[in-house]
């Protein structure tokens, strides 16, 4: 793995805290994206080298509603940029952690992604991003 590629921070109104991530970064959203796949709205922020996306649900059985509804919002998962999701999740998958989905799926802000269950990685959501060339 790379880098981290990004921060998903789960969020009940994306307009709310789209407002409140400009004022705190000083920086605008530099995109908004739904992703029907996943039934969420995101919004994504870059401060310098680092960026952050906001999710917020688009139906009420999304993993970002259950998540609110169980937790509130905050961090949700750590994305990882990785050069071949394939290669990775192969590497992964005989590590013994559990992926969340058999093949990448496309993913916001032109990704191809894959999730790792957080019961194997101490509590955290880790999501795999391969950039789409
Ligand atoms: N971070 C850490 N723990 C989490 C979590 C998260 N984001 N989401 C759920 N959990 C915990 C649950 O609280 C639960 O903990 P306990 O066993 O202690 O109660 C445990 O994981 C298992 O939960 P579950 O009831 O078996 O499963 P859920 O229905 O809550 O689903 C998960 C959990 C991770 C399997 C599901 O959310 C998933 O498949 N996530 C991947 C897809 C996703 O998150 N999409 C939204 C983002 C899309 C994007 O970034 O574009």
């Amino acid at each position: 793995m790379n880098k981290i590629e990004h921060i998903g921070i789960a969020v009940n109104s994306l307009d709310a805290s789209c407002e409140l991530y400009e004022r705190l970064l000083g920086t605008a959203c530099y995109k908004k994206e739904n992703v029907e796949s996943e039934a969420v709205n995101t919004a994504f922020f870059k401060t310098g080298i680092n960026k952050i996306e906001l999710l917020a649900a688009t139906s009420t059985d999304s993993a970002i509603a259950k998540f609110l509804d169980k937790k509130g919002e905050g961090i949700h998962h750590i994305a990882f940029d990785v050069d071949d999701i394939i290669l990775e999740m192969e590497r992964l998958r005989t590590e013994g952690f559990v992926l969340l989905n058999e093949k990448p799926k496309k993913g916001a802000d032109n990704k191809l992604i894959c999730f790792v269950h957080p019961k194997n990685t101490n509590g955290v959501l880790i999501e795999l991003c391969q950039e789409i060339r």
